[in-house]
């Protein structure tokens, strides 16, 4: 037995030495693995004599130790070991994340106002950011000399073509090409130029509109009473303001009640506890002119609401300029 062990040290250290980096592994399973060699020659301690058995297990334990001090040299010599000079492994630190991006909050918005008409029926429509006059002004009743048209406002992109102001011209062209019942929406980015903390010279707009055979100004309550309510707070408070577009008639300011102080009063609306959130109306039956459409036997609603704006009060997000400066700070929040 105690020849046995000898041996086994002696090509065990003979082993150790040739082994590569690979080989490594292999040797600790081979000679000092739960059974490996030089387990199975220990297992034989049990016949040795009485008197033998104290030498001999004593002799096993330092030369398996012996064994095991090279092993760890030989490993880190090779730079594979827990201490060596290569990186280190700590298997307790949590794992790296990859950072994941996610939709601009407008686009959020955007989405989930679209979702909402959607499911009201509403089919949805996108079309070019430059536009012709008649598309942008002429067919919604906006006369070549209306304060709308100003160069303040409108960006010419030449005497006949220009930046959209508005979505309207998609519901235009749905009108000039099909006949009702017809509701549709039309989101997009629109441009006016103008800016400050609650204007932008780009926004995105989201309008809507319905025609069919005897539509009133109830069907336009009750379509925007149920956006409001899916949009907001389902007992949000709803107020209906006369107001003037060249395109309706007549036409309303919508607001709600303050979704910051719950009507209280507070600064940002202005302490009257209302905040406006979009515009609509009865389409004019100059419109309905301008498409064919005999307003005898139709009439619709549209409406017209700015996305940035409800981004604002749904978030409580006071500059509107804070969305175009792609600070991941602030767009991470959403
Ligand atoms: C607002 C107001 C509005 C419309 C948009 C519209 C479109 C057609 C015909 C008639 Cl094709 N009207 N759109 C109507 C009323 C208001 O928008 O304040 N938007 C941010």
């Amino acid at each position: 037995m105690e020849e046995d062990l000898l041996r086994l040290k002696e090509e065990a250290v003979a082993a150790l030495a040739a082994s590569g980096k690979d080989e490594l592994e292999p040797f600790r399973v081979k000679y000092l693995g739960r059974k490996g060699l030089f387990t199975s020659v220990m297992r034989q301690l049990g016949q040795a004599s009485a008197e033998d058995r104290p030498r001999l297990g004593k002799l096993a334990n330092d030369i398996k130790q012996e064994l095991e001090l090279s092993f760890a040299a030989r490993l880190e010599e090779l730079g594979g070991g827990k201490t060596g000079g290569g990186p280190r492994l700590d298997l307790t630190l949590p794992g790296r994340t990859e950072p994941c991006g996610r939709p601009h909050p407008v686009t959020q918005v955007m989405e989930e106002v679209c979702g909402i008409f959607e499911g009201l029926g509403f089919t949805v429509a996108e079309g070019p950011d430059v536009e012709t006059d008649f598309y942008n002004f002429e067919a919604l009743n906006i006369p070549p000399h209306h304060p709308a048209r100003d160069m303040h406002d409108t960006f010419y992109v030449s005497d006949a073509l220009l930046l959209r102001t508005h979505t309207s011209p998609m519901q235009i062209r749905a009108m000039t090409e099909q006949q009702p019942p017809l509701r549709m929406i039309a989101p997009g980015k629109v441009y006016r130029c103008d800016s400050d903390i609650t204007h932008t010279p780009m926004f995105h707009q989201v309008e809507g509109f319905l025609v069919d055979r005897k539509v009133s100004f109830a069907d336009l309550k009750g379509v925007l009473s149920v956006f409001i309510a899916k949009m907001f707070h389902h007992d949000t408070a709803i107020r209906f303001r006369p107001s003037f577009f060249p395109f309706t008639e007549p036409s309303a300011e919508v607001d709600i009640g303050c979704v910051i102080c719950g009507g209280k009063g507070c600064r940002v609306c202005k302490q009257t506890g209302w905040l406006e959130i979009l515009g609509a109306g009865m389409i004019d039956p100059a419109v309905f002119a301008k498409v064919g459409y005999d307003s005898e036997q139709y009439s619709g609603f549209a409406f017209g609401l700015g996305i940035e704006r409800i981004a604002m009060l749904k978030y409580g997000i006071t500059d509107i300029r804070l969305y175009y400066e792609n600070d991941l700070r602030f767009l991470s929040q959403f």
